[in-house]
Order: C-alpha cells, then structure tokens, then sequence
C-alpha cells in the first residue's frame, strides 16, 4: 500500500476491520547489552544508549501494558563476545530472570550457535529461539532443529543490501535473502524474522511491502523489523498477508509510538 495514501486514515481508526488472515503480534524489544536494555542506531554497538537501566522493570511495565509477547536479543552475544565476557554473564543472568518473571511469551536471539543453545532456551519456557549466524553457519543444523520444534525456531533475515548479515550485522554472508529464506522454508522453517539492518533504530518507517514479498517468495511467516516508525506502519503491516508480527524498539522509546496503540492492530491465530 501506498504509505501517503494510507496516511490519509485516521490514526487507530478500524483496526479490527482488516481481511488479512492469520496471528499478527506485536513484539516490543528488550534488547540487552552489557545487563542493560538498549537501543542502537543501524546494530552498531558504540551507538549504544540506555533505555532501561532495570530490564526487568521495563518487562514489567510491557506487561502492564497488555503486551502479549516481548522480543530479547543477547547483543554481547549476537556480537560474538567470548561466553565469560562481563556482558554475557550480566545478559544471562538477566535473561533467566526475565524468562522466569514474564507472564508473557519470549522470544529470544543472539548468540545461539548450537541446538544445545536452542534447546537450553525452549527448555527453559522460551517460546520461541531466533537463530542468525548459525543457521548461516549450519543451515542442515538448523533445519533439523526446527523440524525437531515446529514453529519454535526462528531464522534470523537480517539484511544488508537483500543478503543475509551475521555477527551482529559485522559481517554480511552470500546468501540472498529470499533464496536462503526459500531453502530454510522448504526444509522445516516457518517463520523468519525479517530486518532491515540499514533501517534499524532510525525511525524512517518500514517497508510492509517488502516484508509482504519475502513472506510470498519464501512461504514462511515475517515477523517483519527496523524502522517502525508509528502507528501507519503497523496498520500497513497488520494488513500485508504473510505477515505475523512485528518487532518495536525505538519508536517506543522515542514515544513516535504508543504501545497501547499498537497492540489494538493484534490479531490471534484464528478470527472468530
Ligand atoms: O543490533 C544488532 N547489531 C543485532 C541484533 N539485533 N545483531 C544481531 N541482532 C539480532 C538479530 C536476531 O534476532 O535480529 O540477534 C539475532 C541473531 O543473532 P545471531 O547471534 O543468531 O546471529
């Protein structure tokens, strides 16, 4: 849809009118850095600013909310750094806790370079495991993985110019987006999360369309990322089919996005 034409619509007006079919979710970020939760610009780690001191106060305050689900990424871990940095342990830690604390469904990624990782995760009450690097690494690996948890293992779609970034968006692999998204489809994955790395934290408004054309070539389900903007992105993404959910960091932060504004364009799995 065009982005000015649907402007023309009152914010939050209609939400619940909409024909596409299927869960749309709405994924607050509580991306973790170093014990706290952060935002960056674009990944880069020295962009890094504090948004919660206290990770666990700003879960509790998504749960208040009437959040569903909440989205945790690791970045000391999706960076690479080595299992006993400082960072890691603070995340870690965090994470159980917040895990153990949340009354809503987590999603986690970064870091996850094994299915003993993965399995760890579901094991302990993760609903879901995003998986980046590794599933670059070791596609095979990961696709029996997920057929081993079905609809719990994630592909992490980041992308740097339609190809596949790792790492912690450092490093950008051959692989095209939509071909690698097709194969990971074909051998067990269902959904993928879908960022676009140059659009991340910049507030510049996402691209429903391309995330609907992913969710077409590929079959999978987009949970779609980078540069929400405000409540038109998510009323053009509740609307693109093929598109689950949504992931919403900065504009949250920024306060170009209310939460409780958001959540109203949620769908569950199946329409009454
Ligand atoms: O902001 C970043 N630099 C960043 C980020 N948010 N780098 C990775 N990630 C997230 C991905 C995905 O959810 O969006 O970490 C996960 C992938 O991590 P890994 O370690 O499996 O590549």
């Amino acid at each position: 849809m065009n982005r000015n034409a649907s402007r023309a619509l009152s914010p939050g007006a209609n939400a619940q009118a909409v024909s596409a079919e299927g869960a749309f979710d709405i994924l607050p970020a509580i991306d973790l850095l170093g014990g706290s939760s952060v935002r960056l610009l674009q990944g880069k780690r020295e962009s890094a600013h504090v948004v919660h001191a206290d990770p666990l106060a700003h879960l509790a305050s998504l749960a208040e909310s009437g959040a569903r689900w909440v989205h945790v990424v690791d970045l000391d871990a999706a960076f690479g750094d080595a299992l006993d940095a400082p960072g890691r342990v603070a995340n870690r830690t965090l994470l159980s806790a917040l895990v153990k604390a949340s009354r809503l469904r987590v999603e986690v990624g970064g870091g996850v370079r094994s299915p003993a990782d993965a399995r760890a995760l579901l094991e302990a009450g993760v609903e879901r495991v995003i998986v980046g690097t590794w599933c670059v690494k070791d596609p095979e690996g990961v696709m029996a993985l997920a057929r081993a948890f079905p609809g719990r293992i994630v592909a992490g779609l980041d992308a740097v110019d339609g190809r596949v970034a790792v790492q912690g968006w450092t490093e950008t692999s051959a692989h095209s987006v939509e071909e690698f998204g097709r194969r990971l489809a074909l051998g067990g994955l269902t959904h993928a999360l879908f960022t676009e790395v140059e659009r991340d934290g910049l507030l510049s408004g996402i691209d429903a369309q391309k995330a609907g054309a992913l969710a077409e070539a590929t079959g999978l389900s987009i949970l779609a990322s980078g540069g929400v903007r405000d409540v038109e992105d998510i009323r053009m993404l509740s609307r693109t089919p093929g598109v689950c959910g949504v992931v919403v960091g900065k504009a949250l932060a920024a306060g170009t996005l209310m939460l409780q504004e958001a959540l109203a364009f949620q769908r569950p799995a199946s329409l009454p």
